[in-house]
């Protein structure tokens, strides 16, 4: 008897250690949609384009930590509009007049950075907050920004696919599932592209989270979701969208900084700008951006909260 007694609890560990390991390590679930608030930008538009407003939500997980989605939203001043017609009247003739540069190091180099993020991004330069994007759902802007600072710089970015429906990862009444990706390029050639490194934070609408598995990084591309006519959806999102899981994670503290270590986490995945946009923020003014390359993680749809990190060692020939 006590020997079975033994081999059953030997059982029930493994089974334990077993049902643990289905999901990376850290990674926390949540069910279901967060109560929302709206947050940033929250006057109407000017202007009579589509538009939602950003709304953000604190969904509380099982273990009781809470948790700020579809990001924690940096206090820093937004960053100067190149297109926005929302707040905007769309083409800013005077982004250059009206851009100021963040001095990071006073004897430093003057670089100047054009972003397009679909739908939201924050920049740090070694470690100091540069600008947050100054829409955060739609309609899509593309904006400007300028330091000053010494070489090495490490760049870090905070690139959210934003949703109207925090804890699921959907968006409108539709409940269909939006995608993500960003672009910048600096003034000293430094562009986004598959040298950089990412990492997802916010995995949602999952089914079964352990579809999420750690190859090189979080890597979410064997969860399932199909495009049909009436946009992205998930098979949990059908019949009960409430259902949908969030597999979340922390921020760590020190990730803005030169020292953090991102090797463990994906090179960043290219994507066309087919794929990610075709929206006047970004097509009116490409040449802006060329040679850069859209990137985000893996999976486009399913990964909403990337950080994507660059460090530039010396300044480019
Ligand atoms: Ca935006
Ligand atoms: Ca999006
Ligand atoms: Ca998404």
């Amino acid at each position: 008897m006590e020997l079975r007694a033994a081999s059953t609890l030997v059982a029930a560990l493994l089974g334990a250690a077993t049902a643990l390991a289905q999901i990376p390590a850290g990674g926390v679930v949540t069910t279901g949609e967060a109560p929302s608030r709206p947050c940033g930008v929250t006057a109407a538009c000017t202007s009579d384009v589509r538009a939602s407003m950003q709304r953000c939500g604190t969904i509380t997980a099982p273990d009781g930590s809470e948790w700020e989605l579809p990001a924690p939203i940096a206090d820093g001043p937004a960053a100067v509009d190149i297109y926005n017609d929302c707040t905007g009247q769309g083409d800013n003739p005077n982004y250059l007049d009206e851009v100021e540069t963040v001095v990071i190091d006073p004897d430093g180099v003057e670089i100047t950075g054009y972003i397009f993020a679909d739908n939201y991004y924050e920049l740090w330069v070694n470690g100091t907050f540069i600008a947050r994007d100054s829409l955060g759902m739609t309609p899509f802007n593309s904006t400007i920004v300028r330091f000053k600072a010494n070489y090495p710089m490490t760049y870090a970015f905070k690139a959210v696919d934003w949703d109207t429906h925090p804890g699921l990862g959907m968006e409108y009444d539709s409940y269909r599932v939006g995608d993500g990706g960003f672009i910048a390029r600096f003034s000293d050639g430094t562009v986004t592209g598959s040298h950089w490194k990412v990492e997802t934070f916010y995995i949602a609408p999952l089914g079964d989270p352990s579809c999420v598995k750690v190859d090189n990084g979080r890597d979410s591309t064997a969860c399932r979701w199909e495009k049909t006519p009436s946009g992205n959806r998930v098979p949990c999102g059908l019949s009960d969208p409430q259902t949908c899981k969030a597999l979340l994670f922390e921020i760590p503290d020190d990730w803005t900084t030169p020292v953090f270590d991102a090797s463990s986490w994906a090179d960043a995945t290219l994507y066309t700008a087919d794929q990610v946009t075709g929206t006047p923020g970004y097509v009116r003014h490409a040449e802006l951006f060329e040679p850069a390359r859209f990137i985000w993680t893996r999976n486009l749809v399913l990964d909403n909260l990337v950080l994507a990190r660059y460090t530039v060692e010396a300044p480019p020939p």
